[in-house]
């Protein structure tokens, strides 16, 4: 799997129950979301990433989810264009934010593509797109063209997929050849490249996990993903998401890795 040096992060803001969510499960608590960030930049810190971690953008309720409007690979960004309206605006301060760290390239010209980071699975040179709410296939023409600019090695391909938000909200990859999907991600393509464990339904939320050098971060209370992942990783590091699930966010959704 890709090894890290680098986090960046986004404190969350006050507005954060102002953002955008499918979830019916209340209002997210602040004080308690800006506890579980601390905790998962920490988590982050302790698998050897130097995390940076960006003031709160009250303008923009959903900007903690810094995964969305970039997508690095081999120390480079690609800017994206979120599907969500009132997310576009942040990915100015990303480029900026992105452009003192490493060079930045822009998604394209094409004023329909729309594409979001939460959709981009790596899995060795494989990179699945979900092609969901957020991604269009527009959107996942361009970021190949993108990455194969950037990797002429890397295999993209566009995964329809409905059911949740983000291809990683329903399915991650707890190793290259591993793939933990959510039953309520509903996908039709097979992935012969990965064996694919179905989690229980009440355990889908816990598809999305997050590799990190030698350790791996999980969310906290679900059994199934816990045994899996002490499998296959020494480190396993669990985190308390309850305020972001509220908002649909996830634990790849706090930070962009390189
Ligand atoms: C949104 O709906 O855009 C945010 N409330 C949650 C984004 C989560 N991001 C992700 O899964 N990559």
């Amino acid at each position: 799997m890709k090894r890290y040096t680098h986090a960046l992060a986004r404190r969350p803001a006050r507005s954060l129950g102002d953002g955008l969510t499918t979830q019916a499960l209340g209002a997210p608590d602040i004080d308690l979301a800006l506890k579980q960030h601390d905790a998962y930049c920490a988590a982050l810190a302790a698998l050897g990433v130097e995390v940076i971690v960006l003031d709160a953008d009250e303008r923009h309720p959903d900007s903690c989810f810094v995964e969305d409007p970039a997508v690095i690979h081999d120390g480079v960004a690609v800017v994206t264009r979120p599907g969500a309206r009132s997310r576009r605006a942040e990915i100015r301060g990303m480029r900026e934010h992105l452009r003192e760290l490493m060079p930045v390239v822009e998604l394209g010209d094409d004023d329909d593509a729309r594409l979001e980071g939460g959709d981009v699975l790596f899995c060795g040179n494989l990179v699945l797109v979900g092609q969901s709410q957020r991604t269009n296939v527009t959107g996942v023409t361009a970021l190949t063209a993108r990455l194969r600019e950037i990797d002429p090695d890397l295999e993209v391909r566009g995964v329809p997929l409905s059911g949740v938000l983000h291809l990683k909200t329903g399915m991650t990859a707890l190793s290259d050849t591993l793939l933990l999907r959510d039953p309520a991600c509903v996908v039709t393509d097979r992935f012969d490249f990965a064996q694919t464990i179905l989690l229980p339904r009440e355990q889908g939320y816990a598809a999305n996990v997050l590799p990190v050098n030698d350790g791996v971060l999980i969310a906290t209370g679900f059994p199934r993903v816990a045994a899996l992942a002490r499998e296959h990783w020494s480190q396993v590091i669990e985190l308390d998401m309850s305020e972001f699930h509220k908002m649909d966010g996830s634990l790849t959704c706090l930070s962009l890795l390189w």
